[in-house]
């Protein structure tokens, strides 16, 4: 009996070294993920950031955390990549959560609002401004988990084939246009056209559209634009900074170990500081070959940025009045703005205002 016993204990003792084992283990385990991506590989910057992500996570896990990463249209098509995360067909996705305002204008809160904040202003927000913890509880409603993974800067207004030197250009044009904007647009008359990155060159080509709009001058000329419309319009007042988000099923994030979910946070992070510098670089060599070739710059006449403003108001006040979702965010992030706006116009925009009108650096 005692040997038994003895045995007994000493099989426990030993389940007990090799279940310790694997817990170990367990830490740092093989996962291989998924990613579906709503741009097209051609883009480096905005598809790159999701390559920038899985590379960042792989080298910070040691191999063991491996993301592959799908261009639009390889798995699911570029604007229904929040749908097959969250029903669980892919573990992750990278895409701008204002592709989905057509389910609720509240996602738009996360990327963009029209006449909103600045690349970094929406960081601000983000990270310490609250919008982070308003994001999360929202987002848990839709059983997902969304880290910034990117941001473009402040974009530009598209391409146009005719000017627009008032409110009514506008009237009628079928014109691309990502996010909440549309419904915006759509109040001055303008036709709002939500398509993928990748589809816009043939829509814009065929005459299906009238114009569009995507990124700015680097992605824009990659995708061709500049060789089917001659105007290109500044600034796309849709998206003074939008961050572009990694999502995640939210029982595929909780189920990480703790420092799998630390690198993704690092990864992500870093991604969007990456995808701002590259933007800004490229983007200023690529303006100078498109106006070189041609491109004929433009900015959005005064009165049309008023009635555009304008229009944003009511839109907002109006989906405010019916959405609780959206009122609960709208109402922290318009305070936000606010007093984010009054620092910004003290330091920043002097400092601005000065610097871009004065004479290069150059010995008189
Ligand atoms: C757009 O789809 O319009 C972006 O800015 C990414």
């Amino acid at each position: 009996m005692k040997r038994r016993a003895f045995l007994t204990s000493a099989g426990v003792g030993v389940a007990a070294s090799t279940l310790a084992a694997p817990a170990i283990a367990q830490s740092t385990p093989e996962i291989k993920w998924r990613c579906a991506s709503s741009f097209p590989k051609s883009l480096d910057t905005i598809y790159g950031g999701a390559e920038f992500v899985a590379k960042r996570v792989a080298e910070l896990t040691d191999g063991k955390f491996q993301i592959r990463v799908f261009a639009a249209g390889e798995i699911v098509p570029a604007l229904q990549v929040l749908d097959a995360v969250k029903d669980g067909t892919i573990e992750c996705g990278h895409t701008v959560s204002y592709y989905y305002v057509g389910k609720d204008p509240t996602f738009a809160f996360d990327a963009a609002m029209p006449f909103g904040l600045n690349a970094r202003q929406q960081n601000a927000w983000m990270t310490h401004g609250g919008g982070k913890e308003l994001m999360a509880e929202f987002f848990a409603g839709h059983n997902l988990v969304v880290i910034g993974a990117g941001n473009t800067g402040t974009q530009m207004g598209g391409w146009f084939r005719k000017e627009i030197k008032s409110v009514e250009d506008l009237k009628g044009l079928k014109f691309r246009i990502g996010g909440y904007a549309g419904t915006i647009m759509a109040k001055l008359g303008v036709v709002p056209q939500q398509i993928g990155g990748g589809d816009i060159y043939p829509a814009l080509e065929k005459g299906t559209i009238d114009g569009a709009e995507f990124v700015g001058p680097y992605d824009d000329e990659k995708l061709g634009f500049n060789k089917v419309a001659k105007y290109y319009y500044y600034p796309g007042w849709w998206e003074g900074g939008p961050q572009v988000s990694m999502m995640f099923g939210k029982e595929k994030f909780e189920s990480l170990p703790p420092a799998y979910k630390a690198a993704l946070q690092a990864a992500c992070a870093d991604a969007t500081l990456d995808m701002l510098g590259k933007y800004d670089v490229q983007n200023m060599t690529a303006l100078k070959r498109l106006v070189a070739a041609g491109t004929q710059l433009r900015p959005f006449p005064n009165e049309v940025m008023q009635a555009c403003y304008q229009a944003a108001i009511e839109v907002y006040e109006d989906e405010a009045a019916k959405n609780e979702k959206f009122r609960k965010i709208y109402e922290a992030w318009k305070k936000f703005r606010e007093e984010e706006y009054l620092w910004f116009r003290v330091a920043e925009y002097s400092f601005d205002r000065f610097v871009y009108a004065a004479p290069p650096l150059e010995k008189k």
